[in-house]
Order: C-alpha cells, then sequence, then structure tokens
C-alpha cells in the first residue's frame, strides 16, 4: 500500500475499520510538520494550536532535536538499565542544574512519571516520615488530569475517565482545586503527598487564585507533607516560565516532566526530586525497560538545549500575553472568558454557544487545528517558538469563527 496516495477519507476509513474508538478527533489527516504548521495528506495546511498537547513545545520537527535523534538511532537506541549508557549521567546532571533538583528518575509516559512520583511519596512516607504501613494517603485535587492508568483514574473525578474500570486504588482523597482551607482539613497524620498542577490543563485551564501554591507550600512543610507538582503540560516553557509554580517563586518536593521534555519526538518523562526522596528506591523496586534509553535522553538532552538556546520560555510570556489580549479584543458574543498564563490559554465559551466542537470544527476550515475541553472550552496552545506574524495570522481566522452565528 503505497500511503502517499490515498486520501484522508480513505485513511479515516481504515482508522476507522481497525482502530479501537478511544478518540473522537478531528477528521484532518496530517502527514507532515515544520514549526507551528502540518500539512494534511492533501497538502492543506494548518497552524496547530494544539502542539499534541503541549508535547511539542519546540515546535514540530525541529531540526537540532531531529538530529539528536538520528545521531543516536544509528549509535545505540536501547541497553535498557541492566547496562550504563553514555547519555544518561549527562542527561542528569543537565536537568539537576538546569532544575535545581538532586535527583531524576527517568521514565517515558506522563502517566508512569506521576505512577513513580506516587511510588516514592508512599514510600517515603514509610520509610522516612514514619507512616504505618499500608496506610499512606495522597490528597489531589478534583478536575484533576494525571493520566489514564488504573491508579490515577481511581482519583480522578471525571465520570468517563472512571466509568467500567473499577475497583479503583484506594489511598487518595479529594479536595477543590485553589482552595488551601480545604487541603489544611484534608491533612492528616498519615497523609504524604499533595498533588497538584500549578495550572489545571484537562480540567479547562483553570488557574489557582495568586498566592494559592505559596499557600499550599506552607502547609507542607508544616505537617511534613511532599508536594508534588505535576507540570507534564504547564512545564517546560509553556506558561511562560520553566515551571508554572515559577510564577510564585514554590519549589515542590518533586515534579514530573514529560511531553515537551523529547520536543514530541519519543516518550520522554521524569521525576525531579531530592536525595531524601528518590533516595528511598533501591535497585530491583522499581523500572521500566525504556526508561532512561540513549536515544529518549539524547532527545530529551537536545529538546532542552532548545528551549533555553531560542529563548522559548520568554518568547511563550510575550506571545501569550499578546495572543489573550488579542482574543478578548474579539469582544465576541459567545465568550464567558479569555483565560490562559503565557501559551496555555482557555477560551471559555457560553453554554448559549453550543459547546466548542463545533467552532473548532469551523477553526479547522479556516486551517486552524485546535482542540475543545470539557464542552465549552477551546484551548490555544500553540508552539513556544510562535511569532506575532503567526499570532496575527491566526487571529485573522479565529476572529470570524468566534463571530459566526
Ligand atoms: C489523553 C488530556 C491533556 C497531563 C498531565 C499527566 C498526563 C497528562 C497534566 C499523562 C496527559 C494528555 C493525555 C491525552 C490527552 C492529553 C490531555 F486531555 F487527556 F487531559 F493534555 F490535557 N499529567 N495529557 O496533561 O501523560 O501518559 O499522556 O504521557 O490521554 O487523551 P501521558
Amino acid at each position: 500500500m503505497i500511503l502517499q496516495q490515498i486520501s484522508s477519507q480513505a485513511l479515516i476509513d481504515l482508522e476507522d475499520r481497525y482502530g479501537a474508538h478511544n478518540y473522537h478527533p478531528l477528521d484532518v489527516v496530517l502527514s507532515r510538520g515544520e514549526g507551528v504548521w502540518v500539512w494534511d495528506v492533501e497538502g492543506n495546511r494548518y497552524m496547530d494550536c494544539l502542539s499534541a498537547y503541549s508535547a511539542v513545545n519546540q515546535g514540530h520537527n525541529h531540526p537540532r532535536i531531529r538530529q539528536a535523534l538520528i545521531d543516536q538511532a544509528g549509535r545505540l537506541p536501547l541497553t535498557s538499565r541492566a547496562f550504563r549508557n553514555n547519555q544518561l549521567g549527562p542527561y542528569y546532571k543537565e536537568l539537576c542544574d538546569l532544575t535545581g533538583f538532586e535527583m531524576v528518575l527517568p521514565m517515558n509516559t506522563g502517566a508512569e512519571a506521576v505512577e513513580t512520583a506516587l511510588k516514592a511519596a508512599r514510600k517515603w512516607g514509610y520509610t522516612v516520615k514514619g507512616v504505618p504501613e499500608g496506610k499512606a494517603e495522597i490528597i489531589a485535587c478534583r478536575n484533576n488530569f494525571a493520566g489514564r492508568t488504573i491508579s490515577l483514574i481511581s482519583f480522578s473525578s471525571e465520570p468517563q475517565y472512571r466509568a467500567g474500570f473499577g475497583p479503583y486504588t484506594p489511598g487518595f482523597d479529594l479536595i477543590p482545586f485553589g482552595d488551601a482551607d480545604a487541603l489544611a482539613e484534608a491533612i492528616t497524620p498519615n497523609t504524604v503527598a499533595f498533588i497538584v498542577e500549578p495550572i489545571q490543563g484537562e480540567g479547562g485551564v483553570v488557574i489557582p487564585p495568586a498566592g494559592y501554591l505559596r499557600r499550599v507550600r506552607e502547609l507542607c512543610d508544616e505537617h511534613n507533607v511532599l508536594l508534588i507538582a505535576d507540570e507534564i503540560q504547564t512545564g517546560l516553557g509553556r506558561t511562560g516560565k520553566l515551571f508554572a509554580c515559577d510564577h510564585e517563586d514554590v519549589m515542590p518536593d518533586m515534579v514530573t516532566i514529560g511531553k515537551a521534555l523529547s520536543g514530541g519526538f519519543y516518550p520522554v518523562s521524569a521525576v525531579l526530586s531530592s536525595r531524601e526522596v528518590l533516595g528511598v528506591f533501591q535497585p530491583g523496586d522499581h523500572g521500566s525497560t525504556f526508561g532512561g534509553n540513549p536515544l529518549g535522553v539524547a532527545v530529551a538532552r537536545a529538546a532542552l538545549q532548545v528551549l533555553i538556546d531560542e529563548n522559548m520560555i520568554e518568547n511563550a510570556a510575550v506571545m501569550g500575553e499578546y495572543f489573550q489580549d488579542q482574543l478578548a479584543e474579539i469582544n465576541s458574543p459567545h465568550v464567558k472568558e479569555v483565560r490562559g498564563k503565557g501559551l496555555m490559554i482557555g477560551v471559555e465559551l457560553k453554554e448559549s454557544a453550543g459547546g466548542a466542537r463545533r467552532f473548532c470544527e469551523a477553526l479547522q476550515q479556516h486551517g486552524i487545528l485546535a482542540k475543545e475541553t470539557h464542552k465549552h472550552i477551546i484551548r490555544f496552545a500553540p508552539p513556544l517558538m510562535i511569532t506575532q506574524d503567526d499570532i496575527d495570522w491566526a487571529l485573522a481566522r479565529i476572529r470570524p469563527v468566534l463571530l459566526m452565528d
């Protein structure tokens, strides 16, 4: 089957015929990406305003990251952790120097990084804090998204993410996001950690009240509870700082990162923390076939370097502010609120607008790819290397859509 001669519709039919229907994607079949642009099989060009859920912060197909992938692929893609490789040590040091943490545990997907952080918190609870074995409690926020494994959906508040997948993993307690008093009330002597996204992404780009993260940091210190920041979506420049926690100068005890850690070229994630916390893992406690593999690590080293060398984090702050201001200036009768931090932007529509999906479908017809979340919110999260001209190009097409009937 020679792929390039097959139409979008024929490719959609193949996907629908042979693939599980666990997504409802837009009917756009992409075959090439470069920077903020992607092309479908018919050659139509679109601006990617989702960035693969912030995994492509550096822009599609970044040449320096691609070259790192090609070079390492030609040398040594995988050793397993049964042996050592020449990429891992330098990567660990570069990550720690960049973030200020003492230690790294490398994994592959975001979900695996969160599971790893939860295991570290529980074992720290038993071996360091002195919580009775099997009694560790972890507090999370309603409206969170941490991944799709059974333990992660066990603390989801989203019925669809949980339905049909019980029984659920015990030891989790949910509180409202953004409410530090609720955390104070929920902490018990057996609480080992509080896990929170500094801005809730899937929850609808929900930004907590100013000072929330600082207050949460204080409470975790007062009660010897580990503060885990899930920065898998908000991290690595998306909100205009290296980490979203940096907006409040808060240093969590553990951070999970993923997605843009590889610039979209390969599944790479990690848990960053202190020697006290990650030191609880003894050889054989935890692992993964591909975790810390030289190919993913070489890609991650380049992806981080590019983020810094090309000033993408500062650009996300400046372009994000411009994009948000211009979106608000459209003054659409359908829009309830434009909110965001850096280039993590949510346009919340009024109920009367009839849901965000039809606007995303209209945007697609105008050459913009965006994704709705929670029915009424259009997410705009383009790659961080976007220019003002690119944003103006997008606004000229977003405006008529937000002003349609
Ligand atoms: C899907 C959502 C976004 C994440 C945070 C951990 C993970 C994610 C804050 C897990 C992953 C992805 C998963 C993908 C769609 C997307 C998503 F809509 F699902 F919630 F981005 F908002 N923490 N988010 O955002 O990382 O295991 O996927 O590498 O599952 O549909 P992962």
